[in-house]
Formats: C-alpha cells, sequence, structure tokens
C-alpha cells in the first residue's frame, strides 16, 4: 500500500469526523480558551502524551479532544512496540493514535526512535554491522510509513549519562557503534521524512548542568558540520529531588542561539495547589520568554494514568476536574476560563476562522534547501487556509507535499491537499524543496487567510 493512498483515505475520514465536530463547536456555547487555544494565540503548540488504550474512555477523550492542539504516543512509537521481532512492523496502536489526533485535526510528535530503554533483546544481540543496518531499517520503517503527517521525532533519546561526567550512556548502540551512531540516525532520519523536524530529545538536562552542557557541545558541533538536527527537547520531569532550575529560561535560549528549535516535551511536576500551579507558571513563562521555544507537551491529560500518578504531576486530577495548575497554565498562556459571551466579536464563538503561518529551513545542502510552512489555527476551526510564498527571483521549487501550489511569476500561492481541516489552535505544514540558482534568501511567507 502506498504512502500517500493511506494518508488520503486517512485524511477523507477525517474530513469528515471534523466537519462533524466544526458543526457541533458552532452551536456550542462553550467559549472559554483551551491549553490548545490560547498556546496558538502565543504561536505555541500545547500537546499531551496519549496511550491508544485509553481513547475508549469518554472523559479521557473529551478532555484530549477539547484541550490539546498536538498529542505524543506515551509508548504505542516505541521499538518494542512497532518492530518487536526484526523486520516485522507493527503498528496498529500507533495508528489509533495518529488517526483520532487527525480526526481532531491535531498534530503528532513521534516518540521515539533510537533508545535505550524498551528495546527488544533482538537489537541488543546484534554484531555492529547488523545493528547498524537494523538502525537504520527501524527509522525508515517508522518514519516512512507516517512520512508528512508527524511535526517532530525524538530521533534519539537519553544518549547522556547522568551525573557530573557528561559522559555518553552505554547502550548497544553506543557500546557497538561508538559515538558516531547518533549523527548516523540524524542523518538517516532527514533522508527518510525531510518534513519531520528531527529532534535530540533528555531529562536533566533542563538547567545548565554538566550533562546539558554535554548536549550543547554535542548541538554545537552537529550546526557546525551541517549534521540535520532541528530541535532539543527538553523532557521536564520535575519533583521536589528534581525542582524547576532557576536557569530554566536561560538553558533554553542557549540552546535556541545555536540555530535548534527548543521544545518541553514530557512536561510533569509533582505536587499540588498553588505551589504546583507556581512551578507549572515557571515553565510556561520559560517557554514563552524563547521565540525558538515552539510548543509544550505535558506527559499524560490525567494524574490517575501518569507514570508517577502517585505524585499528580499534571493539570486534570483523576476526575478530569482543571486543577490550580490548569487555571496557572491557561492563564501563563494569556487564556481566559471566563466564557464571556459566546459569539460576542473577538471571543471564541464569533465564527470568524483565522490562521498564522510561520517559515523554518529545515534542511540545507550546496544547491538547495527544505522549507516548511507551519499553518496554525485561530480560536475557531479552520476548514480552508491559502498562504502566499514569495521567492527570492533566482530560485525555483522542485517539489511540494502536503499543500497545492498555483504559480504567478515567483509567488506561490498555496492552498491545503488533505489539510485544510484544523481544530482551533491545532496546526498543519506543507513543505517544498527549492534550488538555490545562486541565492541563498529565505522566502517570505505572506498573512495567512483562512475559511
Ligand atoms: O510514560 C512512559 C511509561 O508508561 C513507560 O512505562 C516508561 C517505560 O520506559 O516510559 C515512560 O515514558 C518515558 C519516556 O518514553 C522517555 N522519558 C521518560 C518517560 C518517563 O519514564
Amino acid at each position: 500500500m502506498s504512502m500517500r493512498l493511506r494518508r488520503l483515505s486517512r485524511a477523507a475520514t477525517a474530513g469528515l469526523v471534523a466537519a462533524a465536530a466544526l458543526t457541533a463547536a458552532a452551536h456550542s456555547a462553550e467559549a472559554a480558551d483551551t491549553l490548545g487555544s490560547a498556546a496558538a494565540g502565543q504561536g505555541r503548540y500545547f500537546g499531551t502524551a496519549v496511550a491508544a488504550s485509553h481513547l475508549g474512555e469518554a472523559d479521557y477523550t473529551a478532555t484530549l479532544d477539547r484541550e490539546f492542539s498536538s498529542v505524543t504516543p506515551e509508548n504505542e512509537m516505541k521499538w518494542d512496540a512497532t518492530e518487536p521481532s526484526r523486520g516485522t512492523f507493527t503498528f496498529t496502536s500507533a495508528d489509533r493514535i495518529v488517526d483520532h489526533a487527525q480526526s481532531q485535526g491535531m498534530d503528532v510528535r513521534g516518540h521515539t526512535l533510537v533508545w535505550h530503554s524498551q528495546l527488544p533483546s533482538w537489537v541488543g544481540s546484534l554484531g555492529a554491522s547488523d545493528l547498524r543496518t537494523a538502525m537504520k531499517d527501524h527509522i525508515n520503517g517508522l518514519m516512512g510509513h507516517y512520512k508528512g503527517e508527524i511535526h517532530s521525532w525524538d530521533v534519539v533519546n537519553e544518549a547522556f549519562q547522568d551525573g557530573g561526567s557528561g559522559a555518553r550512556r552505554g547502550s548497544p548502540f553506543q557500546d557497538k557503534l561508538g559515538d558516531g551512531f547518533i549523527e548516523e540516525a540524524f542523518r538517516t532520519a532527514r533522508a527518510a521524512d525531510p518534513a519531520a523536524k528531527l529532534c535530540y530529545n533528555d531529562y536533566n538536562t533542563d538547567g545548565v548542568n554538566a550533562k546539558s552542557n554535554a548536549v550543547y557541545d554535542m548541538v554545537k558541533d552537529f550546526k557546525s558540520r551541517g549534521v540535520p538536527i532541528d530541535c532539543v527537547g527538553f523532557q521536564s520531569h520535575f519533583n521536589s529531588n528534581s525542582p524547576v532550575p532557576s536557569d530554566y529560561r536561560q538553558n533554553l535560549q542557549r540552546f535556541a542561539d545555536l540555530g535548534v528549535d527548543v521544545q518541553i516535551t514530557e512536561l510533569d511536576i509533582e505536587g499540588s495547589g498553588s505551589a504546583q500551579a507556581a512551578d507549572y507558571t515557571k515553565v510556561v513563562e520559560a517557554c514563552l520568554a524563547v521565540d525558538r521555544c515552539t510548543g509544550m507537551t505535558v506527559w499524560g491529560v490525567t494524574d490517575k494514568y501518569s507514570w508517577r500518578s502517585g505524585g499528580t504531576p499534571l493539570l486534570f486530577d483523576g476526575t478530569y476536574q482543571e486543577k490550580p495548575a490548569y487555571d496557572a497554565v491557561l492563564s501563563a498562556l494569556g487564556g481566559s476560563g471566563d466564557p464571556g459571551d459566546p459569539g460576542e466579536p473577538g471571543e471564541p464563538g464569533d465564527g470568524t476562522a483565522s490562521c498564522t503561518a510561520t517559515y523554518t529551513r529545515t534542511a540545507d545542502w550546496n544547491s538547495g534547501y527544505n522549507g516548511q510552512v507551519t499553518i496554525t489555527a485561530g480560536d475557531e476551526p479552520v476548514s480552508a487556509w491559502t498562504v502566499t510564498v514569495t521567492l527570492p527571483a533566482q530560485q525555483s521549487v522542485s517539489s511540494l507535499w502536503n499543500g497545492t501550489p498555483t504559480w504567478s511569476g515567483n509567488v506561490m500561492t498555496v492552498k491545503p491537499s488533505w489539510n485544510g481541516t484544523l481544530a482551533a489552535g491545532a496546526s498543519t505544514s506543507f513543505g517544498f524543496t527549492a534550488a538555490k540558482n545562486g541565492s541563498d534568501a529565505a522566502p517570505a511567507v505572506g498573512t495567512c487567510t483562512a475559511s
């Protein structure tokens, strides 16, 4: 089955479901901001980890669909879940999450391709050359299956040791392939899906310390040698032993200054009440203070299913009630829990669709580059969008995916292909490959219009 056919059939289903959802939203009196719509107002996504096994629970899915604009499969895309024996890929649970997300106009983060944990034992028993092949096959298998459908992939996860040394963590990849395995994984990933942002993801790297310094040095080296990396993920699992660091913003900023996006990828903070709320505020404010902090993901919808459920670290309690931490995050994002007058001009529910468009260069080589334009819906659902991109005169576009272009001179007007329907606050993107023909300048992205 070809990728494109599979995606089109998914998108067709998504269109129908989303059309129904849009009608429902238009008749609903629910006009308070949500995490996703408030974050969209700041040009960010707000995501959550999701487990496929909970999607049948009505309250879980209602909370997920209402509040979040991005999802990360909590375990379903990991190596043990997707390639339990060599060359045999199983995508049933991961597909369920991706299909659900698409039906709601949510984006998907891919987690994770190369990691020492949740790794089937057959991988560890391979010799070096076989292991290299298996690693590349795994990356190609996953990224190929979801090509064009994942906004960011955690290509390599947790490759550095805790503690003061900044050393690499032992793993089959590190032990048999050496330090170069990370670079090989990123190069393979870029070729497998040029539209996805490629991230390195880790924990205890949230403040400036020996471990984050080691990751920083690696990213700096990758950027200087043209190894493809687009973002760094900061897991941000906090509790009293590992509190929100006072230099969190400064640490995010120094990575952003290397020329990568930063994302908060697995946020949870143990605690309760106003103290927990204040810690969440610090995290959101830090991300908003860093231009290249493109979004935040909390590591679960409800305390009752958290991997640290005893520490009640999330925004909704076990009965899906909003906690003080929820109110704090919403308010830090500039959102309001006040329903206002639904339908009032400027309020959600006024029926005016809007969107914003941002451009990033996702790959670069001597003669050309890949560009990506991300379209984010405002506080109303969007059923179609239009973005103009003006290229420097010399440049020419050889291919474009996830969008439909028409040309007038060097101005391309791009409309959706399968991805016109967006929930409030949700994003989609299209990508293109351009030949520089002597000009390395960036294209100009015009105003996004929506209906
Ligand atoms: O939340 C995940 C939990 O359900 C799994 O049992 C666990 C197994 O390793 O992984 C948890 O998620 C981890 C994530 O994939 C990587 N960073 C740390 C997360 C919490 O352990």
